[in-house]
C-alpha cells in the first residue's frame, strides 16, 4: 500500500533491543534433564578443525558426545544466563530495550526431540525468563530452532533428512505456542535457514565425505522439510494465538557484482537469489522458477509430499527477519564454492573496511537490502542481528571503551533511518550478543559483541561477572531518544 507522508526518523513503537541464543548464552547445557543439540557437538572447539560444518560424521558425534563431560565443555556453552537471567535481564531493563531476542533450546523441552511428553523443567525455565521480560515491559522476540536440533534425531534418522522430524518439531511448536500463549508476541522459526546449505548445524544433516551435489541434495531435502515445518508452525500459531506473529530468519547477504561486466552482474544476481530463495518460499508461499534451473545443473531432486505446496502457500509468514553481518562480491570467473566462501568470510571489497576476522563492514548496504526486500516483499522487516565481533580489552581505568563498537553500530543504524525514510517498514532492531557470549564461527569468546562484558576467557575461565562497557550508556541513551541521538 503505498504511504504519501515521508517519515523523518524511528517509528514510536520501534522494537530496539538484543539478541542472544541458547547454545551460545544459557550455558547449563545437559542441566534439569536437558538433551544435546547440534550446536553443543559443532561448537567443541578442539573437534572443529576436524568438525567443520560440512565435515562432521557420526563418528565425530559419538566423540563429542561423550567428551562432553569435560568440565571445560559446559563453560564452553555460554555464559550461564540459566542461572543469571534475573541479573541480565535487569541489566537489559537498565539500557532501556524494548525487545530482547532469544532461542528455545528444544531439547530443554523434548530432550530427544521424538518424546510425546514434554520435560516440565524446561517449559518452567522459559515461563520464569519470560515473566521476568512482562515485569520489565521487554517484548521476548523468541526462536523456534537456532542450530539446536536434537542431535539424537540426527544419530537415529540424520536429522531433518527425514520426514518424520517434521512432526516432532510442529509437536515442540504446539506445546509453546500453546504454552507461552499470550507471553510471547514475536516468533521466529529457524535462524539463517539459508546456511542448512553450508552443513550440519541448521538440519542436523551428516553428509561428510560425498560429493558436492549429493551434499546438495540432502541439504536441500532436509531444508524442503524445514519449511514445511515452518508453514505448518505457522498455521499452529495463527490458530492458537491470532494476536501473536511469526517471521522467516535469513542470513541476508547480499552480493555485489565485481565489476559493471554484465557477466558479474549476472554472477551476483544468481548468488543473491540462492540466497533470496528461503525467504521467496517462506513469505511468498512457493518455489521460485530460477530454482529449477539451479536444482537441474546440480541434479538435485526434491521430493514433495501431496499436501506440501499447498501447505507452503496457504501459510506464509508474518514478517521477514533477517541477519545482516556484511555483504560480499562475487564475479562469472568465481565458482559456486568460492562464492559461499566469499559469503562466509565477506568476500573482497576495496571500498570497505573488515573487522579482526575479516568480516567486511558496509553500512550502507544495509540501506541497500532493506530497500531491495521491502521492494520485493512488502511485508515488515525486523533485523535480528547486526553487531561487530572484537576483541575488548579492559583498560588501566578498568573500564572497556569499545568506540569501535559504537562507531558500527550508530553507522548501521544511520543507515537504518535512511531506509525508513526510503519507505521501508522496518519493525526493529535487536543487536547481536547483547550481552558477551560463545561465538558460533569459532566457538571461543574472544570475539565478543556485547554491550556488556562478560568475565570468561576462551577456556571457560573466569567468574562470568558482568561489567557495562562504554557502548552500554550510549545505546542505552540511543533508545532513550528512540534514535534521534547517535
Ligand atoms: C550468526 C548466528 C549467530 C551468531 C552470529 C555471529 O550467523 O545466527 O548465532 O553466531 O552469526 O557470528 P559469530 O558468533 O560466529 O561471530
Amino acid at each position: 500500500m503505498y504511504k504519501s507522508t515521508m517519515p523523518t526518523g524511528f517509528p514510536e513503537n520501534f522494537l530496539w533491543g538484543g539478541a542472544t541464543a541458547a547454545n551460545q548464552y544459557e550455558g547449563a547445557w545437559q542441566a534439569d534433564g536437558k538433551g544435546i543439540s547440534t550446536a553443543e557437538v559443532v561448537m567443541k572447539a578442539e573437534k572443529r578443525t576436524e568438525m567443520n560444518l560440512g565435515n562432521i560424521t557420526l563418528a565425530d558425534i559419538e566423540v563429542a558426545i561423550a567428551d562432553a563431560t569435560d568440565e571445560n565443555y559446559p563453560k564452553r556453552r555460554g555464559v550461564d544466563f540459566y542461572h543469571r537471567f534475573e541479573e541480565d535481564l535487569a541489566l537489559m531493563h537498565e539500557l532501556g530495550i524494548k525487545a530482547f531476542r532469544l532461542s528455545l533450546a528444544w531439547t530443554r523441552i523434548f530432550p530427544n526431540g521424538d518424546e510425546t511428553t514434554p520435560n516440565e523443567a524446561g517449559l518452567a525455565f522459559y515461563d520464569k525468563v519470560f515473566d521476568k521480560m512482562a515485569e520489565y515491559g521487554i517484548e521476548p522476540v523468541v526462536t523456534l530452532s537456532h542450530y539446536e536440533s536434537p542431535i539424537h534425531l540426527t544419530v537415529t534418522r540424520n536429522g531433518w533428512l527425514d520426514r518424520a522430524t517434521i512432526a516432532d518439531f510442529n509437536r515442540f511448536t504446539e506445546t509453546v505456542f500453546k504454552r507461552y500463549k499470550g507471553k510471547v508476541t514475536y516468533w521466529l522459526t529457524f535462524n539463517e535457514i539459508n546456511t542448512g546449505t553450508f552443513g550440519f548445524h541448521e538440519t542436523g544433516v551428516v553428509d561428510a565425505g560425498l560429493p558436492f551435489d549429493e551434499q546438495l541434495q540432502l541439504r536441500y531435502q532436509a531444508l524442503h522439510h524445514q519449511f514445511v515445518a515452518s508453514a505448518i508452525a505457522t498455521k499452529q500459531l495463527h490458530e492458537i494465538d491470532p494476536d501473536a506473529q511469526i517471521g522467516s530468519m535469513l542470513a541476508r547477504m547480499q552480493t555485489y557484482a565485481a565489476t559493471p561486466n554484465p557477466a558479474d552482474v549476472q554472477a551476483a544476481q544468481l548468488a543473491d537469489e540462492l540466497n533470496l530463495f528461503f525467504t521467496d518460499v517462506q513469505v511468498r508461499g512457493e518455489y521460485p522458477e530460477y530454482m529449477n534451473r539451479y536444482f537441474a545443473t546440480h541434479g538435485i531432486k526434491i521430493d514433495m509430499a501431496a499436501e506440501d505446496e499447498a501447505i507452503l502457500l496457504a501459510n506464509p509468514v508474518d514478517f521477514l527477519s533477517f541477519s545482516y553481518y556484511m555483504t560480499t562480491v562475487t564475479s562469472a570467473t568465481d565458482g559456486e564454492a568460492e562464492t559461499l566462501g566469499n559469503m562466509a568470510t565477506g568476500g573482497r571489497n576495496p571500498y570497505l573496511a573488515a573487522s579482526d576476522w575479516g568480516w567486511q563492514i558496509d553500512p550502507v548496504g544495509l540501506r541497500i537490502t532493506l530497500n531491495e526486500l521491502w521492494d520485493r516483499y512488502r511485508v515488515p522487516l525486523f533485523i535480528v542481528e547486526n553487531g561487530l565481533g572484537a576483541v575488548d580489552e579492559i583498560a588501566a581505568d578498568g573500564q572497556i571503551h569499545d568506540q569501535y563498537r559504537i562507531d558500527y553500530l550508530r553507522q548501521h543504524i544511520e543507515q537504518m533511518r535512511e531506509a525508513i525514510i526510503d519507505g521501508v517498514d522496518l519493525m526493529g532492531y535487536t543487536m547481536w550478543g547483547i550481552i558477551d557470549l560463545v561465538s558460533f564461527s569459532t566457538s571461543e569468546m574472544s570475539k565478543r559483541y556485547g554491550v556488556v562484558y562478560v568475565d570468561q576467557d576462551d577456556a571457560g575461565n573466569g567468574t562470568l561477572n558482568r561489567q557495562k562497557k562504554d557502548s552500554f550508556a550510549w545505546y542505552q541513551h540511543v533508545i532513550a531518544t528512540n534514535g534521534t541521538a547517535l
